[in-house]
């Protein structure tokens, strides 16, 4: 997409100049669980929806634990181009606090894009 749209502004100096639209790359639209969703326990299975396709083998869903912990969870196939999905293994213990389902996608348009989607889970 940012290939094409270069290519068009060739020559508009000004525009060039302009910054680079956000839009362009990928971001969250929706995630499962919603960032600041307030859980129970952990849920079976995490999902993270983009507003442009990625590349699924360059991209990747870490589940960051209170105490900082880092899992990186395996990446369900054959999900729609534009969603990341990975089941959340069951060895996790539900430690309740903050935690983060840290994501990293690259776009098609060639850019890698970071972000966290923050959620707590309650204590019991
Ligand atoms: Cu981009």
């Amino acid at each position: 997409m940012h290939r094409l749209l270069r290519r068009s502004l060739l020559g508009a100096t000004a525009i060039l100049l302009a910054p680079r639209p956000a839009a362009a790359h990928a971001v969250v639209v929706t995630s499962e669980p919603a960032a600041g969703a307030a859980l129970a326990a952990l849920p079976p299975a995490v999902t993270v929806r983009f507003n442009s396709r990625i590349d699924h083998a360059r991209s990747r869903l870490t589940l960051v634990a209170p105490a900082g912990t880092q899992s990186v969870l395996e990446l369900a196939p054959d999900t729609e181009p534009t969603v990341l999905e990975a089941g959340v293994p069951s060895r996790l213990a539900p430690q309740p606090g903050a935690w983060r389902l840290r994501w990293q996608v690259l776009a098609i348009d060639g850019h890698i894009t970071r972000g966290d989607v923050p959620f707590t889970i309650a204590a019991p």
